[in-house]
Formats: structure tokens, C-alpha cells, sequence
């Protein structure tokens, strides 16, 4: 899997407004903030059980209802489709 790079690249993260492209690093992140503990879990569990379907996994961290996340190919050293994948899949799980 290749890193997106370019036109190609802008294109994909005009699809997520929501995430953010990290400074310093190839990656993109979001934070989710639910409305407690119970909604932020049960989005994990939906989330890996589709990460690990895709063998591609998210870096992330969980603070009571809040989720941040980062997703970037280690493999491609970089942005790659598989994250632009999982990124949507995410946003689809949290309804936004
Ligand atoms: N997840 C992510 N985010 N990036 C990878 O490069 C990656 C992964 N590689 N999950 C996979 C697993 C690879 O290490 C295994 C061996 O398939």
C-alpha cells in the first residue's frame, strides 16, 4: 500500500474534516469526545473489531469519554488509503 501523496492525498482528506494531519509526522488524528464512558467504549469495541478485520490498527488512547486517535501505515511510513478507510469507518461509528 502506497502513501497518498499530492492531489490524491487532498482529495482523501477533503473527506474528513474532522481529522487533523499531525505536525512533525505522516499521520492523521481526531478526537472523539462522547457523552460518557459507555458510548466511548462501546465505539472501541466497534472500531477494533473493524481494525482487526482490516489488519490495520489504530494508536490510541482512552480518557473516561474521550478517544483520541491516530492513524498512519507504519508498513508505508505514511498516510495510506487503509487509514482514510478506518478513519471513515470511525467517523461512521461516532455519527459524525
Ligand atoms: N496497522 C497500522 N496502522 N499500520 C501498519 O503498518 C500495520 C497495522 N501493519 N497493523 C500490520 C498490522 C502488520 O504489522 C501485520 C504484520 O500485518
Amino acid at each position: 500500500m502506497a502513501k497518498l501523496e499530492g492531489q490524491v492525498r487532498k482529495n482523501a482528506l477533503a473527506q474528513l474534516p474532522h481529522w487533523r494531519e499531525l505536525p512533525g509526522r505522516d499521520a492523521i488524528a481526531r478526537k472523539f469526545v462522547f457523552a460518557d464512558f459507555n458510548q466511548a467504549f462501546g465505539f472501541m469495541a466497534r472500531a477494533a473489531l473493524t481494525a482487526e478485520k482490516m489488519d490495520h490498527h489504530p494508536e490510541w488512547s482512552n480518557v473516561y469519554k474521550t478517544v483520541e486517535v491516530t492513524l498512519s501505515t507504519h508498513d508505508a511510513g505514511g498516510v495510506t488509503q487503509k487509514d482514510i478507510e478506518l478513519a471513515k469507518a470511525m467517523d461512521g461509528f461516532a455519527g459524525s
